[in-house]
């Protein structure tokens, strides 16, 4: 994850209401949202002494943007997925003070495309389109732009295509999978859902940290690693083999915040 501006979601709102039945001694604590910030919090306060802590999550599942799923042999990271930098990156510096959590990963600059029917686009062809896209993208146009980067990226595609001399032996059908490329590359590499989302000017206004960009998790518990890390719960999985769930629920009950309190009800868990 990088430090966009709109990461600051990621920090989970946290509300605490203090019983005034039970008074200061055992306060009653709320906290919104089972992602990183809230099961840190809810760790925090149950070390803290302060033991009637509930988690409110409106999802089905703790996590958060991180969302560590098995897949095959292995797992698929459906959220996050790159620890981007290392000075000044709190999630380097978490992951740190533990042996090997952290490796280079491989990230391959000269991919081939290859069509969803199983042909191989030409590789000049490749050549041609990155470099345009590429274009685009830094163009100083791009920064008095108005609209979103979406439109920006385009119609200054579209135009291109027309006008630069160089595209006519790209189809209509070709250069359109190709702008869905360029889309969805951008959604990883920026982490906003749609790049009609963000302000073309403000695309990149996040800060990038020193050090390797393509950090990836070494474990098979990939990025939710950081999860036990933040609840201090690392040390307690990696010496009972808990089973991850079983853990967050220890700290009380993830509820869910939608719907009606009977199904809230059921949906509580107390395990401790
Ligand atoms: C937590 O606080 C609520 C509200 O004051 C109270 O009803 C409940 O009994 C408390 N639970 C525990 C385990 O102390
Ligand atoms: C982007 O444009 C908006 C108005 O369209 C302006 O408020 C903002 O300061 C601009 N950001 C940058 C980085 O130039
Ligand atoms: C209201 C609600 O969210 N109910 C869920 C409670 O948990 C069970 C089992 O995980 C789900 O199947 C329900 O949909």
């Amino acid at each position: 994850m990088k430090y966009h501006p709109k990461f600051r979601h990621f920090i989970v709102c946290l509300l605490t209401t203090i019983s005034l039945v039970n008074g200061a001694r055992n306060p009653r604590v709320v906290v919104i949202g089972a992602g990183a910030a809230g099961l840190a919090t809810a760790s925090r306060l149950y070390q803290g002494g302060i033991t009637n802590v509930t988690i409110l999550e409106a999802s089905q599942r703790v996590g958060g943007r991180i969302r560590t799923t098995p897949f095959g042999a292995g797992i698929v990271e459906l959220g996050a997925q790159w620890c981007h930098g290392e000075k000044g990156n709190v999630v380097y510096e978490l992951a740190s003070a533990y042996p090997d959590q952290l490796k280079a990963s491989i990230i391959v600059e000269d991919a081939s495309l290859i069509q969803s029917n199983g042909v191989r686009i030409d590789d000049e062809l490749v050549e041609k389109l990155s470099s345009l896209a590429e274009q685009i993208s830094e163009s100083e146009d791009r920064m008095s732009y108005a609209g979103s980067l979406g439109d920006f990226f385009t119609e200054t595609y579209w135009q291109r295509l027309q006008t630069d001399a160089g595209f006519s032996d790209v189809s209509h059908e070709l250069a359109e999978q190709f702008l869905v490329y360029c889309h969805n590359r951008g959604r990883g590499d920026s982490a906003y859902d749609s790049w009609y989302d963000v302000a073309a000017n403000e695309t990149d206004s996040y800060q990038e940290t020193e050090g390797n960009q393509a950090l990836a998790w070494n474990s098979r518990t990939g990025y939710s690693t950081i999860l036990d890390i933040v609840s201090v719960m690392y040390h307690y999985r990696a010496s009972s083999k808990g089973h991850i769930s079983n853990i967050y629920c220890s700290f009380q009950l993830i509820g869910k915040l939608r719907g009606s309190s009977k199904q809230h009800k059921s949906n509580k868990s107390t395990i401790k």
